[in-house]
């Protein structure tokens, strides 16, 4: 079983659509095995986005992450970085498809909405920088026989 880091970034949770974006990944049939709201602090931060650093965009991506709360959560299912990343639509919203949260919901490129980890080997290195072993639960859902085969 796959799992993600899925963050809703700081502008999702001033806008008032973190409940909407973490619906959509419920409603997909992933699996909800860990949450928090927090506040990222400049070190977290530096190192969630380290393989952006020489990046131009990289000062205001950490001001950006850092600006306000997050509700950062684990999710867990099959292929599930590939279904989450498919959910969330483009990295640019302005060519995210409609039906997808940036699709739907966003503008522009800074300003986009969710994260979600690019590969299964990410997914882990994000889940244990963000979480604790202790912060994720393990729980059988009693719906899952209508999800999964
Ligand atoms: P992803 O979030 O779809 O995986 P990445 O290429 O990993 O996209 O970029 C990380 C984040 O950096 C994006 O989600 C976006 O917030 C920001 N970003 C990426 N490219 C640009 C850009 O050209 N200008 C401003 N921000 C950018
Ligand atoms: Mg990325």
């Amino acid at each position: 079983m796959e799992r993600t880091l899925i963050l809703v970034k700081p502008d999702g949770v001033q806008r008032g659509l973190a409940g909407e974006i973490i619906g959509r990944f419920e409603r997909r049939g992933l699996k909800l095995v860990g949450m928090k709201f927090m506040q990222i602090s400049q070190a977290l931060a530096e190192q969630h986005y380290g393989v952006h650093k020489e990046r131009p965009f990289y000062n205001d991506l950490v001001a950006y992450i850092t600006s306000g709360p997050v509700v950062a959560m684990v999710w867990e299912g099959k292929d599930a970085i590939n279904a989450a990343r498919a959910t969330m639509g483009a990295t640019n919203p302005a060519a995210a498809a409609p039906g997808t949260i940036r699709g739907d919901l966003g503008m522009e490129i800074g300003r986009n909405l969710v994260h979600g980890s690019d590969s299964p080997q990410n997914g882990v290195k994000e889940v244990n920088l963000f979480f604790n072993a202790d912060e994720i639960v393990d729980w059988n859902r009693g719906g899952d026989k209508w999800i999964k085969e």
